[in-house]
């Protein structure tokens, strides 16, 4: 017996990488139901590559009882709306939003950190799937932090335009286009030219100077992998369609060579180390795209501190920032609690 799986938020990004990797990853489901808007109703999505055809049915009249879990992309708002329904109805909810991740009732997962974590889901039935940024990265810092303690963190981002949806990834490619034939390269979506650009601003500004990206990063770290690691980040849009890059350097209470720091990093679960001191010896975003891994290159000693490292960090936003680690937490929630018989 498998279960029944409702994937929220169908028709965006997200919601078509959650069906694709539902099906890739071949997820026990009885049933799965797939909702959008009421303009969406009736159309049909794609259920991976697998030629099913799954149709879209209106969030609005979906009843969730009898329903095991969902998958929710759909943004804050209608999550803010739908969220408590489908979980007081017993249908746990995986929330993509960032609006329960701070919440102290809400579990924050990253299936490969913090797992247990997962055991209090049942205070609310609803499970918060981190930011993007965050998710790669605590996946790469967790190895080195059983290691040698992180005391420290700066990073800085260079975020894909698909973090802003298909509107961000359209305004790169229009722009794109329309500077090579002349046409305008007004901003729409972002705040500046993003074609040939890098804009060091994603979210909203916050009284300190930092964005609301920077503040998930700090805030959401301390609370997926350890509450007493400082954390400082600048997150920035560059001009790259999907992948999510991060230049990580980390101060440790422990020494930890760069050398033993890869062999750590090898053997990490969902780490994938890609690191050569030579032409190539190191992974690009338009290589991660549409993999699971969460890469990691460029590790090597940062003497400007006691017990430094530095690391370069590379992952497909939409896959391990979001889809996939949202998949791997209903696998994660099926193994630990809603156990089905065979
Ligand atoms: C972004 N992390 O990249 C944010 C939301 N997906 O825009």
């Amino acid at each position: 017996m498998g279960y029944r799986i409702v994937v929220a938020g169908a028709t965006g990004n997200v919601g078509r990488e959650v069906l694709a990797i539902l099906a890739e990853r071949e997820f026990p489901a009885d049933e799965i139901a797939v909702l959008a808007s009421a303009r969406s109703q009736g159309d049909e999505v794609d259920y991976g590559e697998t030629g099913r055809k799954l149709k879209i049915q209106n969030i609005e009249h979906f009843d969730p009882a009898g329903w095991d879990m969902a998958i929710f992309a759909i943004g804050s708002e209608a999550t803010k709306l739908h969220a408590p329904r489908f979980a007081a109805a017993g249908c746990t909810v995986i929330d993509n939003s960032s609006l329960y991740r701070m919440d102290p009732d809400v579990p924050l997962i990253v299936p490969e950190v913090n797992p247990e974590a997962i055991d209090g889901y049942r205070a609310k039935n609803i499970i918060a799937n981190p930011n993007c940024s965050t998710a790669q990265m605590v996946v790469a810092l967790k190895p080195i932090h059983d290691a040698a303690r992180i005391t420290r963190v700066v990073v800085a981002t260079y975020q894909s335009v698909s973090g802003a949806g298909k509107a961000g990834m359209d305004e790169l490619f229009e722009q794109s286009r329309n500077i090579f034939v002349g046409d305008s390269a007004e901003p729409k979506k972002f705040t500046k030219q993003i074609a040939f650009n890098v804009i060091p601003h994603i979210d909203s500004f916050l009284d300190d100077g930092s964005t609301k990206e920077e503040w998930k990063m700090v805030v959401e770290t301390k609370k997926i992998l350890d509450p007493k690691i400082k954390v400082i980040a600048t997150c920035v849009r560059v001009p790259v369609f999907v992948g999510h890059s991060e230049a990580i350097t980390i101060e440790m209470a422990e020494e930890l060579s760069a050398e033993d720091a890869q062999k750590i990093l090898r053997e990490a679960p969902g780490v994938m180390l890609v690191d050569k001191r030579e032409d190539g010896g190191y992974v690009t975003p338009v290589e991660a795209v549409g993999d699971y891994a969460t890469y990691v290159s460029r590790v090597r000693d940062d003497p400007t501190v006691e017990n430094g490292l530095a690391l370069w960090c590379v992952s497909d936003n939409l896959r391990k920032g979001a889809a996939l680690n949202a998949v791997q937490i209903a696998e994660l929630l099926g193994r630990r609690h809603l156990k089905k018989a065979a």
